[in-house]
């Protein structure tokens, strides 16, 4: 399989780290969006990142998708879900709608000659209103992960986000009034996996 797109997605990222947790044996590409625009959309028409290329050159888009592939490919007792698999799906998807978010943001912001406050303000209220409930609802759990005692693909979906957070709009995310996914995102990024799965962030041009 062939993981095409650079970990400083969040949405390229969860994937990998599903990957290698999963042990499943991989090539990575880390093409640009920007960069690698081309050859990207000879493979996705659509031009985003993730793509995952199956050995019979399959292409896949979407985390979610491309992860529900992944867990088929795994004995049951080792798929990322908790007990609570409704309440993770739950939690993974508000994370991901984040993350969906901040990117239409920042390319709001990057991108626009000529930004919209419209848009820029709206995107702001969902950021920072989502970004306060998902700090209520991790302040609620005690466990070291979200659902207990492991890792799920809830939690690497919002640890992902919230380093994607930190890169590109950190004026949006005080750690400091954020405690409990504060201490979420640093409990996963001490993790080898997520050392390993990780690249800085690289402002597309
Ligand atoms: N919902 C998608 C989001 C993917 C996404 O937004 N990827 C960004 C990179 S962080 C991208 O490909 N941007 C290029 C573009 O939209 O033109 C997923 O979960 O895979």
């Amino acid at each position: 399989m062939i993981l095409i797109g650079q970990y400083d997605s969040p949405f390229v990222r969860r994937v990998g780290i599903a990957l290698r947790l999963y042990d499943l044996p991989f090539e990575h590409r880390p093409w640009s969006v920007v960069g690698d625009f081309q050859r990207l959309l000879a493979i996705n028409p659509t031009g985003s990142v993730p793509v995952l290329v199956l050995d019979d050159g399959t292409a896949l888009t979407e985390s979610k998708v491309i992860l529900d592939h992944l867990d088929s490919l795994v004995p049951e007792n080792r798929r990322l879900w908790p007990k609570d698999r409704l309440g993770a799906l739950r939690l993974s998807g508000f994370a991901m709608q984040l993350g969906d978010r901040m990117v239409s943001l920042f390319y709001e912001r990057r991108l626009h000659a000529q930004v919209s406050d419209v848009l820029q303000g709206r995107r702001e209220t969902q950021i920072t209103a989502t970004l306060a409930m998902l700090e209520r609802e991790r302040a609620a759990q005690s466990g070291a992960w979200w659902f207990g005692d492991d890792l799920t693909h809830a939690d690497i979906a919002v640890a992902c986000i919230l380093r994607f957070m930190q890169d590109c709009l950190a004026g949006l995310y005080d750690p400091e009034s954020h405690p409990a996914l504060a201490a979420h995102s640093a409990r996963a990024e001490a993790l080898p996996v997520f050392q390993d799965i990780s690249q800085p962030f690289m402002p597309p041009a």
